[in-house]
């Protein structure tokens, strides 16, 4: 068999909007270095395992640039199979995602499973039609899973028995695979559930986790995430540059031979300033922008790199004194900062935590706690039994549906929700 892929995932087209249109470019451009890296290696496929855009609903110009983005793939025969994240995967309450325009104009083809009574189903895939299993080369098949909050193990396996029998198999899954129950979190599968499933998968490819997986051959070496292409949320700046990027794959009749390559991004660095002796406002602002001036180099200037401050020790001031506005424009001004934050250590929970409550890009894995909250709660009042998460799903689609939609929303919207949401009400009925 001869066969070349890459495999990346969690590229948040889109994020940096709110910061400036240069950290906006940045996303396109660390995607537009991997394209070219697949051109000039001859590859066959890029794998997009989920979170291509940073939301539901990306902006036109975002769903522009990712055309442009993907178009020289397109031009050099290089295939690429794509699946929904959590951040954009097609709401309930409607046909399609943005996702569905780039494989409608032959960009992409997405891999999507029907999923009915707890049921997952891989159709076989065509272009114009859609399903969710393909063979790009005799002997090989690909299988592409979305992102499914609850129980994500029990389809994992479902859909495992539905691949074709003597072929080799690449699963594409947009969930994090951990170690020990108390990692276990919305959306997660813990690996003693899914070992057996070794079997059966030859490379099950990952999204959703930020950071690499698979290149020291954890899991028994099958299982591979290759982390958000440029940095996505403010805690990632602090880890090292080479934790994000893709794997360069090649498939051969007996192996998959991954490698992990850094992507290109925006140099970041973060400075621990002890502020524990600060009585004032502006010795504690004199003490950031020396700690600072000691750790940025005029490399890192030049590049207008992102500057995160975290600030340690007990105050002695107030926190609500800490002059934040003008430590960052200073931050700015000084540093050529593209973008620069203060983090007050203190708030966090843990300081290795990757979400945290304060942390506003955090805000979709909020989502994702209530979706689990909610199935919980259902579940306890015996309500929708048996579609605990879709209609927990539903009901936040139609939440966000009504918040952007006008202050009293119209017949023909408020007939929609009674549509959509009868099914469940019925079914607890019975
Ligand atoms: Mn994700």
């Amino acid at each position: 068999m001869n066969f070349r892929f890459l495999h990346c995932a969690d590229i948040h087209l889109g994020k940096g909007a709110h910061i400036n249109s240069e950290r906006y470019a940045d996303y396109f451009r660390s995607f537009a270095a991997m394209v070219d890296y697949a051109i000039e290696q001859k590859v066959d496929a890029v794998l997009i395992v989920g979170d291509f855009f940073d939301e539901q609903e990306p902006s036109a110009e975002t769903i522009l640039r990712a055309m442009q983005g993907l178009r020289p793939l397109r031009e050099n025969a290089i295939s690429v199979y794509a699946i929904e994240g959590n951040h954009d995967k097609k709401k309930r309450s409607e046909p399609s995602c943005a996702l569905d325009i780039l494989a409608a104009e032959g960009y992409l083809h997405l891999l999507r499973p029907e999923i009915k009574d707890q049921q997952i189903s891989l159709l076989e895939y065509k272009p114009g039609s859609g399903g969710a299993l393909i063979s790009p080369v005799e002997g090989l098949s690909i299988a592409g899973l979305g992102f499914i909050g609850h129980n994500p193990e029990v389809f994992l396996e479902q859909a495992v028995q539905q691949l074709p029998e003597g072929n080799r198999a690449i699963v594409m899954y947009h969930t994090m695979v951990v170690q020990s129950e108390s990692r276990l979190e919305y959306g997660y599968c813990l690996y003693d559930d899914i070992k057996e499933l070794q079997k059966h998968v030859g490379y099950l490819a990952l999204g959703h986790r930020h950071t690499r997986l698979g290149v020291n051959g954890e899991f028994d070496g099958w299982i591979f995430n290759p982390g958000s292409l440029e940095y996505v949320n403010p805690l990632d700046y602090r880890l090292p540059s080479e934790l994000r990027g893709f794997f360069d794959v090649i498939v051969s009749d007996d192996s998959f031979n991954a490698t992990h390559i850094e992507s290109l991004k925006r140099p970041a660095v973060t400075v621990a300033v002890d502020i524990s002796n600060c009585r004032t406002p502006q010795a504690l602002q004199d003490a950031v922008l020396f700690e600072v001036d000691a750790a940025v180099s005029t490399p890192l200037i030049d590049q207008s790199a992102i500057i995160i401050v975290r600030l340690k020790g007990s105050f002695g001031i107030a926190r609500h004194n800490i002059p934040r506005v003008q430590i960052i424009s200073e931050l700015k001004e000084r540093f050529k900062a593209i973008h620069a934050d203060l983090i007050d250590e203190d708030l966090l929970r843990d300081g290795t935590e990757e979400h945290v409550l304060i942390d506003p890009d955090a805000l979709g894995e909020l989502g994702d706690k209530a979706r689990s909250l909610m199935v919980e709660i259902m579940q306890g009042q015996g309500i929708a039994v048996g579609e605990e998460q879709d209609f927990s799903d539903s009901l936040l689609d139609w939440k966000d549906r009504l918040a952007s939609s006008a202050a009293t929303p119209n017949d023909e919207l408020l007939e929609e929700m009674r549509q959509a949401l009868t099914q469940f009400t019925q079914r607890e009925a019975k």
